[in-house]
C-alpha cells in the first residue's frame, strides 16, 4: 500500500476515534467527565471520592497507555527481521519492587478517603426532632407514591422542606417489583425492594430537582419520572396540612390521575391500557375501588395500600371523565 494512502488511513482513523470519544462528552456537560451537580452534604461527599479516585485512575490511564505507545514505536520491529530473538531480560528487582508497592499505595489512599466519607453518606447529621422530617418513597408499578408524618400522600413529586434534614424510608408494595429511587443531585440510587425498607436522607436548599427510577421495572419503567420540590419549612408545613385534609383531595386526585392512571392509560386513545374517556368507571367509587385494588387483566393492582381517602381523591378528580365529552 502506497505511503500516501496508508497516511490518509491512519489519519481518517485518528479523527473519527477523536471525534467519538469527545462528541458524546460534550453533550454530556460538564466534560461527560463529572456526575452532576451535587446539592447534599451526602452528594458533596459521593462527589468527592469520585474526584480523588479518577486523578489516581486518570493519572495511572496516561502512565500506562503512555508507555505502551512509547515502547510500540520504540521497540518497533523496523528493518529487523521477523525471526530475530529480542533482548532476553531475567529480574529487575527494583522495578518489582516499585510495581507492587506503587499500587498498594495508591489503594490504601482510595480506601482511607473513601472509609472517611463514608459515614458521612450513609448516616445523616444529628438534628433537633423540630429541624428533620421523615417522607416515606414507595416505589410501585408505574409511580412514586410519598407519605408525609402527618399520613398525607403525594403522587409524583415530594415535597420537602429547605435545609434541613430529610430521612427517606424507601420501600415497594409487598406485590410489586423492584424500583429504584435516584435523585442524581442528591447522590446515590436506593433499592425499592417489596417488603424492606431502605434509608437514605439529604439536606437540600430550595429548588426543584428531578427523580426517576433506575431499575428496569416493567413495560413503563421509563414512565416513572417524578420530582422533589424542596421549599422553605413554612410552606412545606402548610403543603402537608392541606393535602391532609379534605381540602387537598382534588389535587391528590389529580396527581394521582396525572402520575398513575396516566402512566398507561389517554383519554382518548388507546395507550398501553384502553381510552378512558367516557368509562363510566371514572365516576363510580365502588368499581373503580375494586378496579385499584385487584388490578384488571393486563393492569396491576395500582391501588390495593390505598386508603379510602386516597381513592375519594382519586374519584372526586375523575368524574368529570365519565361521561363522554364530560
Ligand atoms: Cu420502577
Amino acid at each position: 500500500m502506497p505511503l500516501a494512502v496508508r497516511r490518509a488511513r491512519l489519519a481518517t482513523l485518528v479523527t473519527s476515534l477523536t471525534a467519538l470519544v469527545l462528541v458524546p462528552a460534550a453533550l454530556a456537560g460538564n466534560g461527560g467527565f463529572l456526575p452532576g451537580e451535587p446539592h447534599s452534604p451526602n452528594a458533596h461527599r459521593v462527589h468527592d471520592a469520585y474526584i480523588f479516585v479518577s486523578i489516581f485512575t486518570g493519572v495511572i490511564f496516561i502512565g500506562v497507555e503512555g508507555a505502551l505507545i512509547a515502547f510500540m514505536i520504540k521497540y518497533r520491529r523496523g528493518k529487523r527481521a521477523r525471526t530475530e530473538e529480542g533482548l532476553q531480560i531475567h529480574g529487575a528487582t527494583r522495578l518489582e519492587i516499585i510495581w507492587t508497592v506503587f499500587p498498594v499505595l495508591v489503594l490504601a489512599a482510595i480506601g482511607t478517603f473513601v472509609f472517611y466519607k463514608l459515614p458521612g453518606i450513609a448516616d445523616a447529621p444529628k438534628a433537633a426532632a423540630a429541624d428533620e422530617t421523615r417522607i416515606g418513597v414507595q416505589g410501585a408499578q408505574f409511580y412514586w407514591q410519598f407519605t408525609y408524618p402527618n399520613g398525607a400522600v403525594s403522587v409524583g413529586r415530594m415535597i420537602a422542606p429547605a435545609d434541613q434534614v430529610v430521612n427517606e424510608d424507601i420501600t415497594a408494595p409487598d406485590w410489586d417489583v423492584i424500583h429504584s429511587w435516584w435523585v442524581p443531585d442528591f447522590g446515590g440510587k436506593y433499592d425499592a425492594i417489596p417488603g424492606k425498607v431502605n434509608k437514605t436522607w439529604f439536606k437540600a436548599p430550595a429548588g426543584t430537582y428531578v427523580a426517576r427510577c433506575y431499575e428496569l421495572c416493567g413495560i413503563q419503567h421509563a414512565a416513572m419520572k417524578a420530582s422533589v420540590k424542596v421549599v422553605p419549612r413554612p410552606q412545606y408545613d402548610a403543603f402537608i396540612a392541606k393535602r391532609a385534609s379534605a381540602a387537598g383531595n382534588l389535587d391528590l386526585g389529580r396527581e394521582e390521575w396525572t402520575g398513575v392512571c396516566q402512566s398507561c392509560h389517554r383519554l382518548d386513545h388507546k395507550y398501553i391500557g384502553p381510552a378512558l374517556n367516557g368509562n363510566p368507571l371514572l365516576g363510580d367509587r365502588k368499581g373503580i375501588e375494586t378496579l385499584l385494588r385487584n388490578g384488571g387483566v393486563q393492569m396491576p393492582p395500582v391501588g390495593r395500600d390505598w386508603s379510602g381517602k386516597q381513592i375519594d381523591a382519586l374519584v372526586a378528580y375523575t368524574k368529570r371523565f365519565a361521561k363522554v365529552g364530560g
